[in-house]
């Protein structure tokens, strides 16, 4: 584990070859349950470039009515499907978060996607941390501070690792600046997964 900054715990290489393929494997069950939709801004409705998708109790959708979490996929209306087990195992491992994540947003980048800076900030409860695992073509990451504007820096997030942010840096902008496609063979196509895990509620 690398600590980035306060709160920013980085594991590259956190998953070997092989268990980013059964991940993979366990991650076409679930987009076979909740199919990829494409997610609109509040208020323009305007498309994001990323895909996306979820499982646990909750959900994390965005359109023209803002952001939020939901029980149920936008598009099927069925509840989400289950996090795999080897996700949940691996929150309870490098979390330090002694309750189970109730989301897991899945976000699928096609080559041109990116994803503007932001904070993560749609949940109740900010003493847990977010747990993120990147699959798939490595992202060019961008990480600032608490304030829009600040000073940031750039991290290359490749295939099998996870990311925590936590404590002081729970708040902390961040965005994904592209995609280098054809990094990685993982998914047989261009393209990267980032799963990103989170309490909503106060336990
Ligand atoms: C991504 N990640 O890696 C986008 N959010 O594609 C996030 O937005 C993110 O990696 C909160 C905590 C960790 C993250
Ligand atoms: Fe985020």
């Amino acid at each position: 584990m690398i600590s980035i900054a306060p709160g920013i715990s980085y594991y590259p290489g956190y998953w070997n070859a092989a268990e980013q393929a059964a991940l993979v494997a366990e991650l076409r069950v679930v987009l076979k349950l909740a199919p990829l939709f494409t997610p609109t801004m509040p208020k323009t409705g305007k498309p994001f470039s990323v895909r996306m998708t979820n499982c646990g109790m909750l959900g994390w959708v965005s359109d023209r009515e803002g952001y939020r979490y939901q029980e149920h996929h936008p598009l099927t209306g069925e509840p989400w499907p289950s996090i795999p087990l080897m996700v949940r195992e691996a929150w309870e491992k490098i979390a330090d978060y002694p309750h189970d994540p109730e989301a897991c947003l899945i976000n699928y980048y096609g080559p041109q996607a990116k994803m503007g800076l932001h904070q993560d900030r749609d949940e109740q409860d900010f003493e847990a941390p977010i747990v993120s695992f990147s699959l798939g073509d490595t992202a060019i990451f961008r990480i600032g501070g608490t304030e829009r504007g600040g000073k940031t820096t750039s991290l290359k997030l490749h295939s099998g690792d996870a990311l925590v942010f936590g404590g002081p840096a729970r708040l902390v902008y961040h965005g994904i600046d592209r995609i280098l496609a054809g990094t990685s063979t993982l998914l047989g196509r261009e393209g990267r997964v980032n799963l990103t895990l989170r309490r909503v509620n106060k336990p």
